[in-house]
């Protein structure tokens, strides 16, 4: 039902919790520096005056390339406020990449960190529609410092947005094709905090977070402030690169209770040469895994290691957040668990017809978080949104218990002897080897023509591995015939910006 209530989401994650006396609350800490609730009001309002004085009004967009530092929230919500909308982009891109998002999403303004400026400095004077460029950090000549910006600005009002009106965009990268900018309402961000962040993690203002994700990409923004600051809780910014040990260092220092991490990193950490309890925050009590599905052993390893479970999920720049997910009081490794209650999903043949229990089909899902469509991308908006349904291009099987188990993207699927096999299945059989880091499984043809499983795989520090010992690994992990036929030894796989493998890369290797 089209929803016309007034609603401004800043309203709801600051406003409330100053409202509800925690003003004084840090909302944010990134190392030395850390952000009240108060603060954040003031500031956000502040920001509201800031995109007053530069002509910006409701519905404008202003782009992001914004680092977690404690200025993001600021812009992020500040411009929501304003009924301005921010556009977050992913701050590992190429300026060839910004020029594309920035064209397309007609940003009038651009907010970037000092250290991203050089990327995008080449690129800004092909962008007409680009009118302001704020640096966030130290001052660059040319630009407008938003330090100074920011002081030198009123506190504005909040705008009278509604519920269903858009209050910012995201963009989805897909593993091919043009990304594409994600709008989403005022209401998502909120609702992902109740349905996932309240009802699954069970946030509360007495948690303290750590999100590896970064706050531009969807899984990062619910976790790293829709769930705490719905909740009134504290998060932990950290705006270099999450590796393993900055991030044994952030858990000993700020000893969350909630950390949310990747498969990759969580298989990196358990790689660490003194990884152990010592190297954990005390007062874990909690994770949370997305992004690609969590290898069975990974969760099984770090469980037994560090005592606390991994809750994993999938969710889609689409959904905003995770809509599939394992719960803390029920978690079976090796599955994407069950519905998260208020969302509903689908497994579908090719003629959109449901598939039985055990059998692979698509994953659709319906639920009240889904993006208004692709800015500009009608074709494309048409065969994702399909009306109250959103194909998500993950395929799935559900077992008798009703958890689903993640087979593959779309693309990535293929048959061998006419049967299905999951590249997923076959590289989470890889990853139980105790001398395998990563894997990546993809179909190749042999010397018939035939398709066959091949591998891409990335040995732990000093493993010494060959291709029978980890044949007879798979063959008595899965079965007979989803071996690999063949193997190939690689430093690393290509990735994403979030994690995600490319195993279209890889198919094109070969
Ligand atoms: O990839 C995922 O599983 C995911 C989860 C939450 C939000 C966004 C995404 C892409």
């Amino acid at each position: 039902m089209d929803d016309k209530r007034i609603f401004n989401v800043a309203v709801d994650f600051i406003d409330r919790n100053v409202d509800a006396g925690r003003g004084d609350k840090p909302a944010f800490i990134e190392g030395e520096r850390s952000l009240t609730y108060g603060e954040l009001q003031a500031d956000s309002e502040r920001m509201v005056g800031l995109l007053s004085r530069f002509g910006l009004r409701r519905e404008d967009r202003v782009a992001m390339i914004t680092l977690d530092t404690i200025e993001y929230p600021v812009i992020f919500l500040g411009a929501i406020r304003a009924g301005v909308i921010p556009v977050a982009l992913n701050t590992l891109l190429s300026g060839e990449q910004y020029r594309y998002m920035l064209s397309d999403s007609r940003a009038k303004a651009l907010f970037v960190s000092e250290p991203l400026y050089q990327t995008v400095a080449p690129i800004l004077a092909s962008i007409p529609t680009l009118e302001h460029v704020f640096v966030v950090g130290h001052p660059v000549a040319g630009t407008l410092d938003f330090a100074a910006e920011l002081a030198a600005s009123e506190r504005g009002a909040t705008a009278e947005t509604t519920a269903d009106e858009v209050a910012f965009w995201l963009y989805s990268s897909g593993s091919t094709g043009a990304p594409k900018g994600v709008p989403h309402v005022q209401t998502s961000a909120a609702e992902t905090a109740t349905l996932f962040g309240t009802n699954i993690i069970g946030f509360s203002e007495n948690d303290v977070v750590f999100s590896a994700a970064k706050l531009f990409f969807a899984y990062g923004l619910g976790n790293g402030l829709s769930f705490p600051m719905a909740a009134g809780a504290t998060t932990i910014l950290y705006p270099a690169r999450p590796t393993p040990q900055a991030v044994f260092d952030i858990l000993q220092t700020y000893q969350p209770t909630v950390f949310c991490g990747v498969p990759t990193l969580y298989a990196a950490m358990l790689a660490y040469p003194e990884a152990g309890p010592a190297m954990g925050s005390p007062k874990l009590r909690i994770c949370v895994s997305a992004g690609e599905a969590l290898p069975e052993d990974v969760g099984k390893r770090w469980k037994k290691l560090f005592g606390v479970d991994i809750v994993d999920g999938v969710g889609s720049t689409e959904m905003l957040h995770i809509f599939l997910s394992n719960k803390p009081d029920d978690i079976v490794y090796g599955t994407s668990g069950k519905p998260v209650p208020g969302y509903d999903v689908r497994l579908v043949d090719e003629h959109d017809a449901d598939v039985a229990d055990g059998e692979v089909g698509e994953l659709l899902v319906r639920g009240t978080t889904a993006a208004v469509g692709y800015w500009n991308q009608r074709e494309k908006s048409r065969r994702t949104f399909m009306g109250e349904w959103t194909r998500t291009g993950d395929k799935y099987t559900r077992d008798a218990s009703g958890n689903y188990v993640y087979c593959g993207r779309t693309d990535d699927m293929f048959k061998v002897s006419g049967i299905w096999v999951s590249p997923f299945e076959v590289e989470s059989a890889l990853i139980s080897h105790p001398g395998v880091l990563e894997a990546a499984v993809v179909p190749r043809a042999d010397g018939e023509n035939l398709i066959k499983p091949c591998a891409f795989v990335v040995p732990k520090n000093g493993a010494d591995l060959d291709y029978d010992m980890l044949k007879e690994h798979v063959k008595s992990e899965i079965g007979k015939w989803k071996y690999p036929r063949w193997i190939e030894f690689v430093d690393e796989l290509p990735k994403t910006a979030t994690g995600k493998i490319q195993r279209f890369k890889l198919r094109e290797m070969l």
